[in-house]
Parts: C-alpha cells; structure tokens; sequence
C-alpha cells in the first residue's frame, strides 16, 4: 500500500475530515502537524494554496479537503459516500454546506464588535434551521450509516463544545435532530480521535488570540 502523509494542523476542521475518513476506512498514514502562522518552507513548496490538508501520495501532493475525501473513496475500501448518484450529489451538496457552516463559525469567533458577532448567530442560526430540516432519523446524516457529511459535522460541532462553555448563544436550541445527530458524532471513535486531547485548550488559547467580541466574553 502507497504510505500516506497528511499534513495537518492541530486545530484545522478540513484536516479533521480526512483524519476521519481515513481512520474509519481503517488506512494507515502518518499525520505531521505544522504551524501555519509560520509556515515551513518545505509546506509552503508543495502547497499552492498554503492550506492544510494536503495529503502527499508517493512525490504528489493533493490539497483540498474535497478532493482529498474524493481521493480516498477513490482508493480506500469501506465507501463512505452513498452509490446512488443523486444521493451522492446530494451528500456533496451538503458536505459544501458544511463549508458554509464553518466560514460563518469563522466569522463568528473573529467578529470584531457587537453588531459583527450578532449577524454571525443569525446566519448560523439559519444554517442549522436547513440542517434541522434536512435531518431524517439519525443517528447519522444518512440514517445508520456513517457518511463524508458526517466527517465534515463532526468538527463542525466539536467547536460547539468551547462555545458552549462562554455562554448559550441559542444557534442550535429547539433544534432536537441536530441535537442528537452531534451527540452522536461526538460519540464516534473516529471523531474522537481525530483531534489531540488538548483540542479544547488550544481552541480556547486561539479564540483568546483573535481579540475579538467572543474574546471579550470569554473573560
Ligand atoms: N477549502 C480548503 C480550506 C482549508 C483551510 O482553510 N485550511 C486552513 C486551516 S483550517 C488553512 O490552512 N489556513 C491557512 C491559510 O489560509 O493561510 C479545504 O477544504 O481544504
């Protein structure tokens, strides 16, 4: 089997989905964690973006969480996209919701002032009101079976776990199906394990360092 090295960062929610994909397809590779607010040359050579994920196979360089998943279905046993067609197009569509989900999560955690931080739990209310709608019976996105858009929520909803300890904001309140569907991820080994377990500490260290309007509530 070709070795894999995903290059990753401690706190990257896209490098969390190929993390799980990996680990639930049981693929062996190896995970180098850099700092990307001093990025090493060697990343920055292979890098076009300068983002991580980016998974080197063998001298190739693939980068893009997507094409990264796309990748690994490609080649990895243990399919995590549905066969159907329209199914799967369906999965995409919301796995590039999930994408959504995180700019506006970025968006809030960076929001400057009062007014910024107040439009961002508006938006993200929104987007879990179409999730809550979307949501059938669970466990996972697509029933019992364990899907891409369940790799692309599970970090989604790892955030939540530091948020909910500054204040409830109410993004997700009234909202049951989304409420089991991340208590569901968050019991996942895969989930589990994709992150360190200083995850919550270095998230807060972060969120400490935007000096932004959730800064100041957290204090
Ligand atoms: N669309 C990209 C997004 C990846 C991304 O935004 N990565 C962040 C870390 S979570 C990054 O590398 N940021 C560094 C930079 O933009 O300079 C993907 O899906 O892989």
């Amino acid at each position: 089997m070709t070795p894999l090295t995903l290059i990753s960062h401690h706190l990257c929610p896209y490098v969390q989905r190929a993390v799980i994909a990996l680990s639930e397809k049981a693929v062996p590779f190896e995970r180098v964690d850099i700092d990307l607010a001093n990025k090493p040359d060697w990343f920055k050579a292979i890098s076009p973006l300068g983002k991580t994920p980016v998974l080197k196979v063998r001298d190739h360089a693939i980068f893009e969480s997507a094409v990264i998943l796309e990748y690994l279905e490609d080649t990895g046993p243990n399919p995590l996209h549905p066969a159907d067609p329209l199914a799967r197009a369906d999965h995409r569509a919301w796995m590039e919701f999930g994408s959504a989900v995180l700019n506006d999560i970025a968006g809030f955690y960076s929001a400057p002032d009062g007014a910024a931080f107040e439009a961002k739990v508006v938006a993200l209310e929104a987007r879990f009101a179409w999730i809550e709608q979307r949501l059938g019976d669970g466990p996972f996105f697509a029933g019992n079976r364990f899907s891409l858009v369940d790799t692309v929520f599970g970090p989604v909803f790892r955030y939540f776990d530091v948020f909910d300890r500054i204040d409830d904001f109410g993004i997700l309140t009234d909202k049951p199906k989304t409420k089991a569907w991340r208590t569901a991820l968050a019991a996942r080994p895969s989930v589990v394990a994709a992150v360190s377990s200083d995850y919550d500490v270095r998230l807060e260290a972060f969120v400490r360092g935007r000096h932004s309007h959730l800064t100041r509530l957290m204090r």
